[in-house]
């Protein structure tokens, strides 16, 4: 690592605050910070800076209590998710739901940020992989009890999908819910999709707006380009095909694997499908 641009755990230690914290801190982009397969990384300059803008005297706002509150909801989960304790895990998430975070908040605000720090620590070596297949395995059904029965008219159809060989289908799983909430039809394919069920679900789809390939895992390269090279034959090419996940530096590294677009996180990805609706009404 280059030694002016630290991690999150050394960020961590410098500011004296828990990895959750720091994370939430880049998230929110109050501290700017970037991903390299899917590392986040922080310049020494953007740590000074936002060290200078916090000694700085400010008002405060009700947000930054309720930015505390998902923040301690996050750090209670990530504790019951490595402690393998899920009723613990579920009681965490109704009492953040019961003090107003709606399931968007939940999965941005407390479940993703609980399974980074996971992450990190499984990254770091103080944890073993088992703890992050319980706790993604926890997760997994948390996110199948917070799931949105969404009603009404949806505003189009939306194919997402993991290619051959990434297994990250948690963050598919939250995708899916996020662009439910915002009205979209969402069929989910999974991760480990082959490029053939991608296309073959596609051709099928009536009312297809957009197809999201996931990418978490660099490993996973090689795959999400065979994957994109075979639904951009397939599709017509009134329906642009959109990389993103952790994987994905920018639009370059997306195009460069042979996407249409990049979209940066759920946010981003329900952004570009807002404006791909507005252009067609
Ligand atoms: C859980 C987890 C696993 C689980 C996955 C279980 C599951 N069912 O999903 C298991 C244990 C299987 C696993 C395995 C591995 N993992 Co893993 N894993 C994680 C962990 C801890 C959390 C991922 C997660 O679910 N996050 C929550 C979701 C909601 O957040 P998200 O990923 O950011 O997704 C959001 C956005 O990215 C966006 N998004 C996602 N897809 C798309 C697509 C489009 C089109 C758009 C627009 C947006 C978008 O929307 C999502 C919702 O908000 C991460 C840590 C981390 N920092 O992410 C490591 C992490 C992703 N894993 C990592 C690694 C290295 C591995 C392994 C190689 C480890 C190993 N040696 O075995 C394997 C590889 C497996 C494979 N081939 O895919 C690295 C990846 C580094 C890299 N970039 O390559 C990470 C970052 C850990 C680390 N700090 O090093 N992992």
């Amino acid at each position: 690592m280059e030694t002016n641009v630290l991690t999150l755990d050394e960020v961590k230690e410098v500011l004296g605050v828990s990895y959750m914290t720091v994370y939430r801190y880049v998230k929110s982009r109050r501290l700017e910070g970037y991903q390299v397969g899917g590392v986040w990384h922080v310049s020494q300059e953007a740590l000074r800076q936002f060290q200078e803008e916090k000694n700085q005297p400010k008002k405060r706002t009700s947000t930054s209590g309720d930015a505390r509150r998902t923040t301690n909801y996050a750090e209670e989960l990530e504790r019951c998710l490595t402690a393998g304790d899920s009723s613990g895990s579920l009681e965490v998430v109704k009492r953040a739901v019961d003090a107003g975070a709606d399931v968007e908040r939940v999965y941005l605000e407390v479940l993703s940020p609980a399974m980074a720090s996971i992450g990190a620590s499984w990254a770091a070596g103080e944890i073993d992989i088992a703890i992050e297949h319980q706790a993604s395995a926890i997760v997994t059904r948390l996110v199948g009890q917070l799931s949105p029965r969404p009603r009404g008219r949806r505003r189009g159809q939306v194919l997402i999908g993991g290619p051959t060989g990434e297994r990250h289908a948690l963050a598919l799983a939250m995708l899916a819910d996020l662009l439910r909430l915002q009205g979209w039809e969402v069929l989910d394919l999974g991760g480990d999709t082959p490029a053939a069920s991608f296309v073959h679900t596609a051709s099928k789809m009536t009312d297809l707006v957009a197809v999201g390939v996931s990418l978490t895992s660099v490993e996973s390269e090689a795959s999400a380009a065979a994957t994109l090279t075979s639904l951009r034959a397939a599709i017509g090419p009134d329906v642009p095909v959109v990389l993103g996940g952790g994987a994905i530096r920018d639009e370059k590294h997306a195009r460069d694997l042979g996407a249409d677009h990049f979209a940066m996180g759920a946010r981003g990805f329900i952004e570009f499908l807002d404006q791909r609706k507005k252009k067609s009404a």
